[in-house]
């Protein structure tokens, strides 16, 4: 498909300001942002860069509609609200998807399915919404003690560019569906879908307040957010470094927050595993989003015996990955901006600096223009196990290959880096799959197959340096909501 082919949305179509009770306007110092897109390198849409003062206006409204119409709305119609915004979304589909995949760069065809997974969100949680239970507690005579899950009140929710329009969906389902009333600060590299997705909110009938959303750069408007007394629960996916900013942010109110920083994902493959299975998913969870995302596979651990087939076999599936532009459609796009580019391409420097044995390399389709921000896919191995290239988030096309003699090795191998996010375990044997499953030390494990993240029913998160706290599934409704326990005293 032409992107221009699609009806339009125009970048500047496109609302562009600081969403607050349902009306757009303009940032309150009157500045703006350039956004770049990614395949071409040209700027091609303004937005609002907000700053303190448009978050402590989210933040009000916010509190308003807890107070207001939004906070009296039960549970089942916060549901339907959730479920017909998913349909919206659902219904513009094409069009989101040209949005997304200009605004990231991604694939026109991954783009669509991130726009699908949007929807989904919504409509997992709309569903959800009025099944949330309390417990009853066995307790003294002539007293009823019972729990309930309660909104923590307003929820800041700062998110990244990879996925922006998912995250929206990820972040903001669970939260509105538990009653909160939500400010939402998206990346500067990627938000016009984030944008679009407000306005549809509107349509779909949400109340003024119950869902706001600041652009603006993340040392001013995210740490505003982050720094904001009046947020009672922060979500944060992003870096190690900002996360870290931001709990401390959370700390001194003693504010909750969750964390989801990114990993170091292994893929490991026994040699009794079914290659043929493993090999296009192994690929997979690297190329896609061209490598940019949290939970890519970017380790795969080959054991002795079959090292060199597999090698063979990732080698052939590498050289074949073709980069070009969204509208394309081939394997992976461009990665989001100059510096992320000079991140992936310092990594790679430093492998061939300390001669790690570069094993295949994709190409960069000579469709793709000179400026855009493309990286060659490339697969190294056998990488040393504390070289930078097998230990850090590198968030870009490169698969780092190493070996591994027994289980043993396999887990402590699996276990060397400071993530923990996701894993992978391919192997005929069910037993020890499962049993290496449960060594390992992420908060999702995938046996005889991976999904970079998993489906939107599966809880997600990280431990150690990847995080902590559970998105998707119904553990999400349990992070965005407290207990209340109450007593009633009959006797
Ligand atoms: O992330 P940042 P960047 C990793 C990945 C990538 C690296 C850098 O390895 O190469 O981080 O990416 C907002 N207070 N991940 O620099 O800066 C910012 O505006 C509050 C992994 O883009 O952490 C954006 O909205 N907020 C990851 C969000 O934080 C601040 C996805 C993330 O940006 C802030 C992205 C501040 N002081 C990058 N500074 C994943 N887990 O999937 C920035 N922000």
């Amino acid at each position: 498909m032409n992107l221009e082919s699609v009806p339009p949305i125009a970048a500047a179509s496109v609302p562009c300001g600081v969403f607050v009770d349902n009306a757009w306007r303009p940032a309150a110092s009157g500045k703006t942002l350039e956004m770049v897109e990614p395949a071409t390198g040209a700027p091609f849409a303004r937005i609002a860069a907000g700053d303190a003062r448009d978050v402590d206006a989210a933040v009000r409204a916010a509190r308003r509609a807890l107070e207001g119409s939004w906070g009296r709305l039960d549970a089942t119609e916060r549901g339907r609200l959730l479920t017909r915004l998913g349909a919206l979304i659902e219904n513009q589909r094409d069009t989101l998807a040209v949005l997304e995949a200009r605004d990231t760069g991604k694939p026109l065809s991954q783009a669509r399915t991130d726009i699908d997974a949007a929807a989904r969100y919504f409509e997992f949680y709309g569903g959800a919404a009025d099944k949330v239970l309390g417990a009853t507690i066995p307790y003294r005579p002539g007293k009823l003690a019972l729990t309930e899950r309660v909104p923590h009140g307003v929820t800041g929710h700062i998110i990244p560019w990879n996925y922006p329009a998912q995250m929206f969906g990820r972040t903001l389902a669970p939260a509105l569906a538990m009653g909160n009333a939500c400010v939402l600060k998206p990346a500067e590299d990627a938000c016009l879908t984030v944008l679009h997705l407000a306005e549809l909110s509107r349509e779909a009938g949400f109340p003024p307040g119950a869902i706001n959303v600041v652009p603006g750069r993340g040392e001013v408007a995210g740490a505003a957010l982050s720094a904001h007394s009046g947020v009672d629960f922060l979500s944060f996916t992003g870096s190690p470094e900002v996360g870290t900013l931001v709990q401390i942010a959370a700390a001194r109110r003693h504010a909750g927050c969750t964390l989801e920083l990114g990993g170091k994902s292994p893929q490991i493959v026994f040699g009794d595993a079914d290659l043929d299975a493993a090999v296009p998913v192994i690929i997979a969870a690297i190329a896609q989003n061209a490598g940019q995302t949290c939970s890519a596979g970017s380790r795969v651990l080959a054991e002795e015996g079959i090292a060199k087939d597999l090698s063979a076999r990732l080698a052939d599936a590498f050289a074949a990955l073709r980069a070009g532009p969204p509208e394309a459609d081939l394997d992976l796009g461009p990665v989001i901006n100059p510096t992320q580019k000079r991140r992936v391409e310092r990594f790679c420097g430093l492998a061939d600096a300390a001669g790690v044995p570069l094993i295949a390399e994709g190409r960069i389709d000579p469709g793709a223009v000179p400026h855009g921000c493309y990286v060659t896919p490339r697969l190294y191995g056998p990488v040393p196990r504390d070289h930078p290239v097998a230990q850090q988030e590198i968030f870009g096309p490169v698969l780092a290959l190493t070996i591994f003699g027994d289980e043993d090795d396999a887990v402590c191998l699996a276990n060397g880096t400071e993530y923990g996010l996701v894993a992978g375990v391919w192997s005929r044997d069910a037993a020890r799959a499962v049993r290496v499953a449960r060594r390992i030390g992420a908060g999702q494990v995938h046996i005889n197959g991976y999904a970079a993240g998993g489906e939107v029913e599966l809880p997600f998160g990280g431990i150690r340096k990847s995080g902590h706290g559970r998105e998707k599934g119904l553990a999400a409704l349990d992070e965005f909501s407290t207990t209340l326990t109450l007593v009633l005293n009959h006797a």
